[in-house]
């Protein structure tokens, strides 16, 4: 029986959802893998989240939850080079279509390059012949081509959480060639978006003289491999059954008693200048200043734990925000009320679903955005006899699927206005109407479905490699103990 490994850069140990979560485990991609990974049982491998002084490659393992994790120390260079550097000051920012705020320093793609080849000399040890390894994020693009370098045939895919911006932007990459012609060393391409996916074969097509077999693979670098979108979603039962349980409802109490006589409207966001924040506060200024009458009758309160805040721009875009929160509220508020409640903590996840369905409007306005599973949380927490709008920003992949929530350009204040007039104003049978439509799209495209299409399509034939046999189907809940004891084997060799 095959094993799933996956392969992510931090390992965040699968949060029950009673559990209290922690700043660590706040953002999409380590919900979505604790998700799937709970019913796999399979390895999760990655960086421990801890730097010591010299790189050792001792592994820790530890099982937690019935998901066995494999983590690796990074040394402070590794740190600072891969992680604050070539990951968040290079790809993120240029595939967030910001190139203003990317960095182009040599010694970040040398820091990617040397910890992506240690990731995999630790991982390599652990890799059985039938194992299908999983690879996540822009950290790691380059992992299969150093596992291929040591010898691993194993299926590999790999999955890309953030969009994969347009040919020009990629261009403007000094290292661009060598980190697509990486990503054919997997034996699949998973995207967000067909627009993602689009954006990706437009590269390979014209800017490496790539093209497409008989088969439908990519060909290019004299390699080919498989492309396709993948939309991911949330664990849509987990939160339903979260939504009504006691913590999340007495903090709907508590939400709904705060707020007397005014309707919430919530953003919740890590702090990152890709969600649209300063986007969003004006919007809702001009909301204010559109609406005189509506001024009493509304508060929003954003939720935005911080993130990455060693990076320079997130600690600039900290700044904006607390000026122009400061400017609206001393602008709009009286001295019994503030338009603007604005917290930098993160809450548990059973907490936040309490909140969602407490607000009236789920205000959802990223400048780029993958997918944006808080749009699908907000969707999910709802009461469906009384659900709230969702507001989401034509930018987020998730305006793909979710096409009856009231889409608007984040970069028009006057747009957030009038859709936020329009969702207060909203009658019940068009608010059913609509949540149900992007209720019955949460719940069927939910995580497991995203996770069960990926590994059945990386497991699958592949039409144009006939004499690599296709690896062995993988069956969810498969062989948690087994997984760890041939894991200690294996170790202890
Ligand atoms: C990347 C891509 C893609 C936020 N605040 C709290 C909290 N969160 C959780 C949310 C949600 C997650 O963090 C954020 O996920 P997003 O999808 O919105 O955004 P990214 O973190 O940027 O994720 C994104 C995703 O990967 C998955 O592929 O959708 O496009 O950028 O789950 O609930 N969780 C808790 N407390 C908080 O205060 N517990």
């Amino acid at each position: 029986m095959s094993r799933l490994i996956v392969v992510s850069n931090r390992v965040n140990p699968p949060p029950s959802p009673e559990q209290g979560d922690g700043e660590s485990s706040v953002g999409g991609l380590a919900m979505a893998l604790a998700a799937a990974l709970r019913e796999y049982s399979g390895i999760w491998f990655g960086w421990s989240g801890k730097t010591t002084e010299k790189f050792t490659g001792q592994l820790s393992m530890q099982r937690v939850d019935g998901v066995t994790t494999a983590t690796v120390d990074l040394e402070e260079g590794d740190y600072q080079e891969y992680y604050n550097g070539y990951a968040n000051k290079t790809l993120w920012p240029l595939f967030h279509y910001r190139v203003d705020l990317t960095a182009y320093d040599r010694s970040f793609g040398e820091g990617y390059d040397r910890v992506n080849k240690r990731f995999a000399e630790t991982l390599r040890p652990l890799i059985e012949p039938d194992d299908v390894i999983w690879v996540h994020d822009y950290h790691l693009i380059p992992m299969a081509r150093e596992l291929r370098r040591m010898g691993v045939t194993n299926r590999i895919g790999f999955f890309l959480h953030i969009p994969w911006p347009a040919h020009q932007l990629v261009v403007t990459l000094p290292r661009h060639r060598p980190l697509v012609e990486a990503m054919f060393d997997y034996d699949l391409l998973g995207f967000q978006t067909e627009e993602s996916l689009q954006a990706f074969e437009g590269y390979v097509l014209s800017e490496v003289s790539g093209s497409r077999t008989k088969g439908g693979e990519l060909k290019a670098f004299g390699k080919t491999t498989r492309a396709a979108a993948f939309p991911i979603g949330i664990d849509a039962d987990d939160f339903a059954r979260i939504k009504d349980s006691p913590r999340a409802s007495k903090v709907y109490d508590r939400m709904l008693a705060h707020s007397v006589f005014r309707k919430m409207v919530v953003g919740v966001d890590r702090l990152d200048y890709s969600k649209g924040l300063e986007e969003r506060l004006i919007g809702f200024e001009r909301f204010l200043h559109d609406n005189p009458g509506m001024r009493r009758e509304v508060m929003l309160l954003q939720i935005a734990p911080l993130s990455r805040d060693e990076v320079e721009a997130y600690q600039d875009l900290r700044s904006r925000l607390d000026g122009l929160i400061g400017r609206i509220n001393g602008a709009y508020a009286e001295m019994d009320f503030t338009p603007i409640r604005y917290v930098n903590r993160s809450y548990r996840r059973d907490e936040l679903a309490g909140i969602y369905r407490a607000a009236k409007v789920g205000l959802v306005t990223p400048l780029r955005d993958g997918m944006n599973l808080v749009a699908k949380e907000y969707v999910a927490s709802q009461d469906p006899e009384d659900p709230g709008v969702l507001i989401l920003s034509r930018f987020a992949g998730a305006a793909r699927q979710l096409k009856d929530a009231l889409i608007i350009n984040p970069n028009s204040p006057e747009e957030i206005s009038d859709a936020l007039s329009r969702s207060l104003a909203m009658d019940l049978p068009e608010r059913k109407r609509r949540w149900e439509a992007l209720f019955d799209n949460v719940q069927t495209r939910d995580v497991t479905a995203w996770r069960d299409d990926f590994v059945s399509a990386l497991t699958s034939e592949r039409p144009d490699q006939e004499e690599k046999p296709a690896a062995r189907p993988l069956e969810a809940g498969e062989r948690g103990a087994k997984a760890l004891s041939s894991l200690a084997r294996e170790i202890r060799a």
